[in-house]
């Protein structure tokens, strides 16, 4: 299956709830409010929601227009709306090692996200070694040595309870000891409310800093797709107590909410860097508008 193909299945609950808002249906008045109402169930976000469908009424299609013709026009306007945000996670790294810390709420996707990109890396012909800075949970170190070993990637981790911060610096001094090129940090779930969870990131921050004063290279929050506007309280607190340079929108193929990705987008102007489109290692994609927005509407 080509990736749109496997992108318009991952978002068919999606695209079925907007599209039921199309199908069959003579363009007037109610036609644009129809659409409106879909996009935003679709949690697209309000404002750009009433945006799409003025901008569809402002074109005045004929009345006979076809769905296919509404679907293309919308396709292009949101592909428009998503381009900035298309951020490439896989171009070549020269920072010996790029560091890239992940974090985010518990269950959000973290530790599948960082196995699924770390393959990625790999099948690139990058070197990553990945660090077990979930030291909060046994089984949470336990959950990436199996990737590591499933995926012949290396996983450094420290004694159990071991502190996150001396564990991420040790594995770091690791990286750079061994010219891995790239480092992938996976920390603890953690609320975004837990201001002591929070200073713990600050902590492994610091620390890393002591190696390479530019790092962390990259921060990512993964966010769970199914959780509609509670991923825009947590995109708000990680972006004001920790800062992050962009996202991972996981669990696209669970939800019919999958407009999430644009609200998120034009609401915090946060870069996509990879979107979650299922449990298995491949189901991790780079983000692309065109495709998202083709998907999204099943065209
Ligand atoms: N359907 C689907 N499931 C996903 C996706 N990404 C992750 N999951 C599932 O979500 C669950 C939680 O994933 P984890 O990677 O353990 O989440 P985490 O953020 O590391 O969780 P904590 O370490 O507890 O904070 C697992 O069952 C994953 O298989 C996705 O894109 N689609
Ligand atoms: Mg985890």
């Amino acid at each position: 299956m080509g990736i749109l193909d496997k992108l318009k299945k991952t978002f068919r609950k999606t695209s079925e709830s907007i599209l039921t808002a199309v199908a069959g249906k003579k363009i007037d008045e109610n036609f644009y409010q129809e659409i409106e109402d879909a996009l935003i169930r679709a949690d697209v976000g309000a404002q750009t929601s009433i945006m799409l469908a003025q901008k569809l009424a402002d074109k005045k299609f004929p009345r006979d227009a076809t769905e296919s013709e509404i679907k293309k026009f919308l396709v292009d306007e949101i592909t428009q709306l998503l381009e900035p945000y298309e951020a490439d996670l896989f171009d070549s790294t020269n920072k010996n090692p790029e560091i890239i810390l992940v974090i985010g709420v518990n269950g959000n996707g973290k530790t599948t996200s960082i196995a699924k990109l770390a393959n990625i890396f790999k099948q690139k012909g990058h070197d990553p070694l990945l660090i077990a800075g979930d030291t909060f949970r046994a089984a949470a170190v336990e959950q990436l040595k199996y990737w590591g070993n499933q995926l012949g990637i290396e996983v450094f981790h420290g004694k159990e309870q071991a502190d996150a911060a001396g564990v991420v610096y040790s594995g770091i001094e690791k990286a750079k000891s061994e010219n891995k090129d790239i480092v992938i940090i996976d920390t603890a779930g953690r609320m975004q409310n837990r201001d002591d969870l929070i200073a713990e990131l600050d902590k492994i921050k610091r620390v890393m800093r002591k190696i390479d004063d530019t790092a962390p290279h990259k921060t990512i929050l993964v966010l769970d797709g199914l959780t509609g506007q509670t991923a825009h309280l947590q995109v708000e607190s990680f972006l004001n107590k920790v800062g992050i340079d962009g996202l991972i929108v996981t669990k696209l193929d669970s939800t019919a909410k999958g407009g999430v990705v644009i609200s998120l987008t034009q609401k915090y102007k946060a870069p996509i860097f990879a979107i979650g489109v299922g449990e298995g290692i491949e189901d991790l994609q780079p983000f692309s508008a065109s495709q998202y927005a083709s998907a999204i509407l099943g065209e």
